[in-house]
């Protein structure tokens, strides 16, 4: 039978690494779409790199998200059965200083893409990696019938990629649809995102390369899973028999301070003695205070349903980035019982 091809914009980032595995074990052709960095920034994809790209099951084009012709020109080539638009200038933070930017790859991308697909390959299936920051303002529980007040240029950005999606789906009948997920983590989280940056620092912080920890406002809360599950739910999105929009969540939420607490337990530290909040520098202009998903339809429509918790999550995290450092969990109680108490 002949291979699936799913073109995949985002490859080296957490979600678009997570993804292209599963689909190369789905037994997809995996084209990943990523743009020229003066460093090559293939880290998260260099595992599945080695295994599969000199069998042709997976291949590297640079594109530019703002060349419209680099994307269509590959799009012609190779009618992709699925095109997962995961590229964003994803971090909420820097979207207030790089709002054209933000817009602009965010938001037009999209368009330019859901275009492409519509004059030249209509029977691709298009994915967009839509966000609970859309929500903002309106309180939990959110699902796909709440309202949106996006409280930054990246839930702006969102917004008008999530209608974007809608439109082509409404007014030209193409297969694209949304997921709307809500915070995924992982060990490939980037460093800036604030669960990532608890558990490498901390990590750090045992190793004697850093003494504290600088957080902003931890009083907000998320709606945390991992990573892994969501990527599943991802695909599971673009199976489905007509395109829809989808909410993917865990139903519990948590301050930044639940989260701090629970991975400085781990250890049996007491985080308040590693860790300075509310430091300017990293509170926002307008904060998004609480996210919880209501992801009902997604578990009776695409019986998708996470496997991992939050428990799961910080320790698989904290371990990871101890053994970046060297460490097992072991050795890093017995430094925090030693030196750190
Ligand atoms: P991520 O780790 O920050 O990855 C973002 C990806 O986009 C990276 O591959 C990055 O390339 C690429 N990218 C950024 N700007 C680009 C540009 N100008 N041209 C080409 N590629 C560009 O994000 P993620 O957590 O995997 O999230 C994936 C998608 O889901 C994003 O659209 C994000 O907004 C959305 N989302 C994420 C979450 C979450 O909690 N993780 C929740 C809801 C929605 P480089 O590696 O070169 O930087
Ligand atoms: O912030 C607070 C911060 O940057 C979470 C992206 O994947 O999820 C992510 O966006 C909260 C915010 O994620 C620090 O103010 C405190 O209230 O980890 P974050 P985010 O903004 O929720 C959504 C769903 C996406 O779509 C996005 O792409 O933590 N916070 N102190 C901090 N945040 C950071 N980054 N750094 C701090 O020092």
């Amino acid at each position: 039978m002949k291979k699936k091809i799913a073109f995949v914009t985002g490859i080296t980032g957490q979600d678009g690494s997570y993804l292209a595995e599963l689909l190369l074990k789905k037994n997809y052709v995996v084209h990943g779409l990523l743009r020229r960095t003066s460093i090559l920034n293939v880290d998260r994809i260099q595992d599945i790199i080695n295994k599969y790209e000199n069998k042709g099951r997976l291949i590297l084009h640079y594109i530019d998200l703002t060349d419209t012709s680099s994307i269509t020109n590959l799009i012609i080539k190779y009618k992709p059965n699925e095109f997962y638009n995961l590229a964003a200038m994803s971090h909420v933070g820097i979207s207030f200083y790089t709002g054209e930017t933000t817009l602009n790859i965010n938001t037009l991308s999209s368009y330019r893409i859901l275009e492409s697909i519509l004059k030249n390959h209509k029977k691709c299936k298009f994915y967009q990696a839509s966000s609970s920051e859309m929500f903002g303002s309106t309180p939990p529980p959110q699902n796909e019938n709440s309202q949106f007040n996006p409280q930054s240029p990246y839930g702006i950005s969102k917004v008008s990629a999530f209608y974007i999606t809608k439109y082509f789906r409404q007014a030209h009948g193409l297969f694209a649809a949304n997921g709307i997920l809500f915070n995924h983590e992982s060990p490939r989280r980037g460093l800036n995102f604030v669960t990532r940056k608890i558990t490498h620092s901390l990590s750090r912080i045992l190793k004697g390369k850093e003494k504290k920890i600088y957080l902003g406002d931890v009083t907000t809360r998320r709606d945390w899973g991992h990573a892994k599950d969501y990527v599943y739910g991802i695909w599971l999105i673009l199976q489905h028999k007509k395109p829809d929009d989808f909410v993917l969540s865990t139903g519990k939420n948590y301050s930044i301070q639940d989260f701090v607490k629970k991975v400085f337990k781990l250890l049996n530290l007491n985080w308040k003695k590693f860790v300075i909040t509310n430091t300017k520098k990293y509170l926002r202009p307008s904060e998004v205070r609480n996210l919880k998903g209501d992801s009902t339809k997604a578990r009776k429509i695409l019986k998708w349903k996470p496997k991992y918790d939050l428990n799961y999550l910080c320790k698989d995290m904290l371990i990871s980035d101890l053994k970046l450092y060297g460490m097992t969990l072991n050795d890093a109680k017995k430094i925090a019982k030693k030196y750190l108490k």
